[in-house]
């Protein structure tokens, strides 16, 4: 009798393990209470509580399944679990090792980019809801070499500090004057064509950061993010620089009608950026002197970029010419529009002066 008994219970612990098991495979497979999970193991920090929070999932989930199952089945049940994204990423690591002096290939970046990288350089995290949704934006023409190493170590990067975000790499077609506001400017309508972003990123390609704290989103006030570049001996040059990297919300930039589309070849627009926002009553938003550094790969001047010796006397006007001079008066054409697998390449005709 007792030896009955005896197998009786084994058999049936036996199948109700085999059934815990299967619960859990299937849970696995339907990626159900993950997020929860490791949310409850940071704040709860308690074996007994995780287990049964486990225990009431797996039930939660089998009610779900019975009365639900077709609804569940549609709707991805992995975006409701998630909350927001932390005010502070919390795999930042500080200051950074940036190396240029290396033979780099686009291999690298895309491994340095791992696999969670979308085609067009697109990523979000997956453990939580972004904050913002950040288009970066990175005027170019002819600087192959410094995307390379620009996408190695940004993407990195921008993943640890867990943005919703795009590279927009905007190339300037042709042999005319450059002009690095009036491609920015393009890239913002670009990047609204394909996303509803928040905020934008306004980089040049050959400014990398040493400290992953120097967040690549936006604030209060348009952010000036490239504040102790090593080529400024890691100090601003003049207290009203806005140069290099900066950041501003949809809001911010349309208070200010975007940035001036005159400032051809090399100089002064990113004063006038500057005064706009100052004349619309804004002030600018910085990281610290330690956070802020940046290093810049060093380069011989572009061609069709020299200093216009006309920019700086325009700065003078900026506040009666800047209602006629920008986002609201910009005139570009889009060539070609290129998905690589980190970043959007976007060539645009900015009707650019021969040079
Ligand atoms: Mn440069």
């Amino acid at each position: 009798m007792l030896k009955k008994l005896f197998s009786f219970v084994a058999v049936f612990a036996l199948l109700s393990l085999a059934c815990f098991a299967l619960f859990l495979f299937y849970n696995k497979y339907a990626s159900f209470s993950f997020p929860t999970m490791q949310h409850s193991v940071e704040s709860k920090n308690g074996t007994y509580w995780v287990l049964k929070q486990h225990v009431e999932q797996l039930w939660g989930n089998v009610r779900v399944r019975n009365v639900t199952q077709k609804v569940t089945e549609k709707t991805n049940p992995t975006t409701k679990a998630l909350e927001r994204c932390p005010d502070t990423p919390p795999n930042l690591v500080g200051p950074l090792l940036v190396e240029f002096n290396v033979d780099r290939t686009m291999e690298h970046a895309r491994k340095a980019a791992n696999s969670f990288i979308q085609q067009g350089g697109r990523y979000k995290p997956k453990e939580c809801i972004a904050q913002q949704k950040v288009a970066i934006i990175i005027p170019f023409r002819n600087r192959h070499e410094h995307l390379i190493h620009w996408l190695y170590y940004l993407h990195p990067i921008l993943m640890r500090q867990q943005l919703d975000y795009c590279v927009y790499v905007i190339n300037q077609d042709g042999e005319g004057v450059f002009n690095r506001a009036k491609l920015m400017n393009a890239g913002y309508m670009e990047a609204l064509k394909e996303y509803d972003y928040e905020c934008f990123v306004f980089s040049d390609i050959d400014l990398v950061p040493l400290d992953d704290r120097n967040l690549y989103r936006c604030f209060n006030n348009p952010r000036h993010l490239a504040v102790a570049m090593d080529k400024f001996n890691y100090h601003l040059p003049y207290n009203t620089y806005f140069g290099g990297v900066s950041s501003l919300s949809k809001e911010q930039y349309l208070k200010i009608n975007g940035f001036p589309n005159t400032y051809w070849g090399w100089g002064g627009e990113d004063d006038d950026i500057y005064r706009r926002v100052i004349f619309r009553g804004m002030s600018i938003s910085r990281p610290d002197s330690v956070t802020g550094k940046y290093k810049m790969i060093k380069h011989n001047r572009d061609k069709h970029n020299d200093p216009n010796p006309k920019n700086p006397g325009k700065l003078s006007h900026t506040q009666s010419t800047m209602d006629q001079d920008g986002i609201n008066t910009l005139k570009y054409t889009v060539k070609d529009i290129k998905k690589d697998l980190l970043y959007t390449f976007i060539t645009v005709d900015i009707e650019a002066p021969p040079s």
